[in-house]
């Protein structure tokens, strides 16, 4: 089962995940800094103070990525390091640190992919209100033009924010992420200033770069009842509203869905004349973060949906339910979940260029003789890589896929116990393994097949 000649194989990080360093060379604090510093928000008191020490170990990191042939590479660059305080002053030392990254992948081969947002706000900023205040859009703008001006004469792949929908919700809403508000009446204008700072970052990364490819990475994810219950089908159809077309609506068509008019949401978001034509401003692709389904039943809060899916009740381990597996982030091995999307995406937008930005498992991996037999991993991404080709041969226009994660970091409130990586990373020592799965990788990209 071959797949295109150019289909494009990489794996996928963030800055705060992976990097460390958060207070050297003039880095400015993050929303993540401050927030994992707080007690009692991150698994075991654990934070991004060190993480994988990416800062200072990218060169090997690279020829890790060499070593497992990969084709391209999917980072974001962290705002606070390149401006310390969100605007104003640029931080050299900090955008250096990126520049010598991008050559250091193409001196390897690898196709370096920026997304110019993966969270990393910086404190100054969220003092300001963070994303309630219309003027981050602005400032991320600025933040762009700056990292497309140093680095679009090499760096043809951008995106400009990483799920948007989980930094409103997670972050606004349900506290579990950083800046951790519970602001639920706040969540449409934080996405809205969200989208509008997409639109105003994608015209200020095509003024530096104009030949640049720019999308955005969304998490999109099927949704399906609890029951065939009428109650539970409205659910669905919310959820979809929500989920998705919140996000897909304003890029692709310039409106937004016509639940949230009717429940006069909109009007809270203070969305002013223009803005809309701002956020539909055209873009490249869109990429996808898809690692399951969600399964929703009706719920007399919100908007009438309560997730039943993917959810945030932690589990420390995979399990099978009812000959199902669930992954240890205790979210159901749905193996069609990307295909569905891909098919969504080709039936109602028109079937744009699309990039599985992100795709993985977080299994429980031990290392034997220097080795991690990581074999369910290996069928997760088969199967899933499957349902790509699948897609691909009903016309979908999907252009790459991207693992996630190309090794094991931090995984927010999880911290480090969730290991996603294909290389196997020892805390205690910053030793890296390549897990079995990097090595399956690596003989899927030599084939070209899976
Ligand atoms: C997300 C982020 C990644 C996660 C990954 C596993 O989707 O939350 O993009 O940073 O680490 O998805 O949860």
């Amino acid at each position: 089962m071959n797949f295109p000649k150019n289909f494009l194989f990489g794996a996928a990080s963030s800055s705060y995940q992976i990097e460390g360093a958060w207070d050297e060379d003039g880095k400015g604090e993050s929303i993540w800094d401050h927030f994992a510093h707080i007690p009692g928000k991150i698994k075991n008191g654990e934070n991004g103070d060190i993480a994988c020490d990416f800062y200072h170990r990218y060169r090997d990191d690279i020829q890790l990525m060499k070593e497992i042939g990969l084709q391209a590479f999917r980072f974001s660059i962290n705002w606070p390091r390149v401006i310390p305080d969100g605007y104003g002053k640029v931080n050299i030392k900090g955008l250096d640190f990126y520049n010598r990254l991008v050559d250091e992948l193409l001196a390897a081969g690898i196709k370096p992919c920026v997304n110019l947002y993966h969270w990393e706000l910086p404190q100054t900023l969220q003092n300001l209100g963070g994303w309630m205040n219309r003027d981050c859009a602005k400032w991320f703008s600025e933040f762009s033009s700056v990292i497309a001006d140093k680095l679009g004469d090499r760096v043809d792949d951008w995106m400009t924010l990483n799920e948007p929908m989980m930094s409103a919700s997670l972050g606004y809403v349900l506290g579990y992420h950083a800046p951790g508000l519970k602001k639920p009446l706040q969540f449409f204008k934080v996405v809205h200033h969200l989208l509008l700072g997409h639109g105003l970052s994608v015209k200020a990364v095509r003024a530096e770069a104009p030949s640049c490819k720019i999308g955005i990475a969304l998490d999109l994810r099927p949704v399906y009842p609890e029951s065939e219950s009428i109650k539970d089908l409205q659910a669905v159809k919310n959820a979809d509203a929500l989920m998705r077309r919140t996000f897909l609506d304003p890029i692709f068509n310039g409106t937004y869905p016509p639940l949230f008019n009717k429940q006069n949401i909109l009007a809270r978001a203070r969305i002013k004349e223009g803005d809309l034509k701002i956020i539909s401003t055209p873009i490249d692709y869109v990429g996808i973060n898809t690692y399951s389904r969600d399964k929703v039943r009706y719920s007399r809060w919100a908007i009438g949906t309560g997730f039943t899916g993917p959810s945030e009740k932690t589990v420390d381990k995979e399990y099978v339910k009812d000959g199902i597996q669930y992954t240890a982030m205790n979210w159901e091995v749905y193996p069609q979940c990307i295909y569905e999307i891909l098919m969504m995406l080709k039936k109602d937008y028109g079937n744009p260029d699309v990039y599985v930005t992100e795709n993985g498992a977080a299994f429980t991996d031990t290392v034997e003789n220097n080795r991690v037999h990581d074999i369910k991993r290996i069928s997760y991404l088969k199967d899933h890589l499957t349902g790509v080709k699948q897609a691909l041969d009903e016309g979908s226009n999907c252009k790459g896929y991207f693992v996630w994660s190309f090794i094991d970091n931090f995984e927010w409130s999880e911290g480090y116990c969730k290991r996603f990586g294909l290389i196997y990373v020892d805390y205690k020592t910053q030793k890296r393994i390549i897990k079995d799965s990097g090595l399956w990788y690596k003989n899927l990209i030599t084939s070209n097949k899976c």
